[in-house]
């Protein structure tokens, strides 16, 4: 079936009232296939987010809607205790007539919608550095905002996600199978990801020793998955739920550095320029920390930098791993952006261990 005509039925299926103008796809993210629908209605124009998930990556898509309506229920009402509408500071999806947050179209394909927020906007990469204190603040409060989820309730939608020793004995058994023979090419980089293991794999060792707690994360916290207001650059919410499970808040944060404090994009071909930018990492710490500070146990504090480093490098394998694998699992726009991926990412944990007395210090004077 032609693209147009399948959206149309999703979003009939979905019970879009209205007149259908037009659809555009939406070019972020490595995993799900994004759309945005305008409607017109009543003279007004209305925009819906249509997505594919992909169901090689989740493969209980089910359950991933079951976490994301529960989540975005539960954060909906703390927001209306506070204020009239929750409107612009939550995900909203829409059912289905027979009360289904997802339909499945005749190809299989596993399908989702959500209003689009009324005069948002969303960064791949930013240098506005009250976007990126911003960027901090929305994923501190997600983190508040769930810190009494009950966390039984939650399914894991992708076991072992953010098990660093696991995607260590990952990385090893892709670079044992050599399925498509580009390990030879690439052992310098792949020497250098095994180096860092000790470093990379302590925090998660941590949490399976007791030391660190588990609390509902978002595990996913680039700056891409924030949306802030169009005018005012305020946050408004946070998005992309798939990943929401339990995990370490030195991951979230780590994560999120990894890309708010990075001073080129992800895949920079050239590695002169990859560096993390101190300022971004200052401004992104001073509004999580601002959140979170003063919930945190002190070890937790005590490893927020360190996470930064750890995300980095997991990223970073993980994109080696799937160049190694073929690339099967993130989308790819030419055909060495893993390997590409890789080394930015690479050469950004290196830099961040240089600074990583420093990237601490910074957080402590803000706890
Ligand atoms: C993927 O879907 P997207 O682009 O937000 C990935 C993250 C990586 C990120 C790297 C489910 O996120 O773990 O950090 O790419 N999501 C999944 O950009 O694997
Ligand atoms: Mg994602």
């Amino acid at each position: 079936m032609k693209e147009e005509n399948q959206i149309k039925q999703v979003c009939e299926k979905f019970g879009i009232k209205g007149e259908y103008l037009y659809y555009k796809v939406v070019n972020s993210g490595h995993i799900n296939t994004t759309y945005c629908v305008y409607f017109s209605r009543n003279g007004e124009l209305k925009d819906y987010i249509l997505q594919k998930v992909n169901t090689y990556v989740f493969k209980n898509p089910i359950e991933v809607m079951d976490n994301i309506s529960s989540v975005t229920e539960f954060i909906r009402v703390k927001i209306k205790q506070k204020q009239a509408t929750a409107k612009r500071n939550v995900l909203h999806y829409s059912k289905t007539e027979d009360g289904k947050y997802y339909m499945l179209t005749e190809d299989g394909a596993f399908w989702r919608c959500c209003r689009y927020i009324d005069d948002s906007v969303c960064f791949e990469h930013t240098d506005n550095l009250r976007v990126i204190e911003e960027s901090g603040i929305a994923f501190g409060e997600f983190q508040v905002y769930l810190a009494d989820y009950p966390v039984e309730k939650l399914s894991i939608a992708i076991p072992h996600f953010h098990n660093t020793v696991m995607r260590y004995d990952t990385f090893r058994q892709s670079i044992e199978k050599d399925v498509v023979g580009r390990v030879a090419k690439v052992q310098a980089v792949i020497d250098e990801y095994l180096a860092l293991e000790e470093m990379a794999t302590k925090l998660y060792k941590l949490q399976r020793q007791g030391i660190l707690p588990l609390r509902v994360t978002h595990n996913d916290t680039k700056t891409s998955n924030v949306l802030f207001d169009a005018r005012t650059l305020e946050h408004l919410s946070v998005i992309d739920l798939d990943t929401v499970m339990p995990g370490l808040v030195a991951f979230d944060f780590g994560d999120a550095i990894r890309v708010a404090a990075s001073t080129c994009d992800e895949d920079e071909n050239d590695l002169e320029k990859v560096a993390i930018d101190m300022e971004k990492y200052e401004a992104f710490t001073r509004g999580f920390v601002s959140r979170v500070g003063n919930f945190l146990k002190e070890d937790e504090k005590r490893t927020l930098a360190l996470g930064a480093v750890a995300m980095t490098v997991e990223c970073g394998m993980r994109f080696l791993t799937d160049y190694l694998d073929g690339d099967k699992y993130f989308k790819i726009h030419y055909y060495y952006q893993n390997l590409a991926r890789a080394k930015c990412q690479l050469t950004l944990a290196k830099d961040m261990i240089k600074h990583l007395d420093e990237m601490q210090a910074i957080v402590d004077k803000y706890c």
